[in-house]
């Protein structure tokens, strides 16, 4: 545990060196190495690490609600809310826990919140290093309300790249998506993989398998594999965004690329007392 800002922050190590360091702010992921020490997450150069606001860049999640398909703020509360960490979480499945470095976190709606969206709920999140260096997100929502309610998640993940315009995207061919960009009308990608020369905002719908993502340049790809998270969202600000975002460098869209597990097109609907799983688990190789 370190502080930052006055946020608590805690280091994840592996027995090879890997790291990742997450904040209690948010629940937010901040940094991810390699066991070479390598970051792989992007920070803008001109992130906002004061609360309430989401630092820019790292893996921010957004829940209950995604982008702005509601009442709440933009992506919901979730990530510029202080967590706690659950000192004793329900047990979860031995495999994800079993030779992983991990912190469990917890998230329960203030009065405040309550007031602006009135579903009670306990969102348990394990945020966990692998002995390969895997980053594992483990969210559990319970409703512990007397009615059902709905919500959108998705886990905002700026991945590191040397340049945009050197970057491909497998896994998600032929998929339908949301265009965020067209009133997100709903559009079929064509049959190869995904590249960038433009401002890119799409949630491309039941995607299932891994989702790859080559960076030319490091000679590397991520990989992204879920679980209960039927979405892919895609984002790339390009240049104009970019410039009207004030923590975002002008030409820091160069340097990163969301590409983020979410169940948005249907969201999640909990009875009282049901809960709801989902699997987020992001790893990168070395790419010929
Ligand atoms: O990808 C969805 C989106 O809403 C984009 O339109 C862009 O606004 C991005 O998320 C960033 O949102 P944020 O609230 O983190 O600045």
């Amino acid at each position: 545990t370190k502080y930052k800002n006055g946020i608590q922050q805690v280091l994840l190590q592996n027995p090879r060196g890997a790291s990742a360091r997450v904040s209690l702010h948010g629940g937010q992921v901040l940094s991810w190495k390699t066991d070479r020490g390598e970051e792989l997450l992007f920070i803008s150069s001109k992130a906002n690490f004061k609360p309430p606001a989401a630092v820019r860049g790292g893996i921010p999640i957004c829940f209950p609600q995604f982008g702005n398909r509601g009442s709440l703020e933009q992506h919901g509360f979730a990530r510029n809310r202080m967590w706690l960490i659950d000192e004793n979480p329900p047990p979860l499945h031995s495999s994800d826990s079993n030779g992983k470095a991990y912190i469990d976190l917890l998230l329960k709606p203030s009065e405040e919140d309550l007031r602006i969206w009135p579903h009670s709920f306990e969102f348990r999140l394990r945020v966990a290093l692998d002995f390969d260096g895997h980053l594992i997100f483990t969210s559990r929502v319970r409703n512990i309300n007397s009615k059902p309610f709905s919500f959108s998640i998705a886990y905002r993940t700026y991945f590191s790249i040397s340049d945009i315009s050197e970057v491909r995207v497998e896994g998600l061919e032929t998929l339908d998506y949301l265009d965020n960009l067209c009133q997100r009308e709903r559009f079929t990608e064509q049959g190869d993989a995904l590249t960038f020369e433009s401002e890119v905002d799409r949630v491309y719908l039941s995607s299932s398998d891994v989702i790859a993502v080559f960076d030319h340049q490091k000679k590397r790809t991520f990989l992204i594999r879920k679980e209960g998270l039927p979405d892919v969202v895609v984002w790339n600000p390009w240049e104009k965004k970019s410039k009207a975002t004030v923590d975002l460098g002008d030409e820091e869209y160069k340097q990163m690329l969301c590409v983020d597990g979410a169940a948005i097109e249907k969201p999640v609907t909990l009875k009282p007392g049901e809960e709801w799983t989902g699997r987020l688990d992001l790893s990168v190789v070395a790419s010929i």
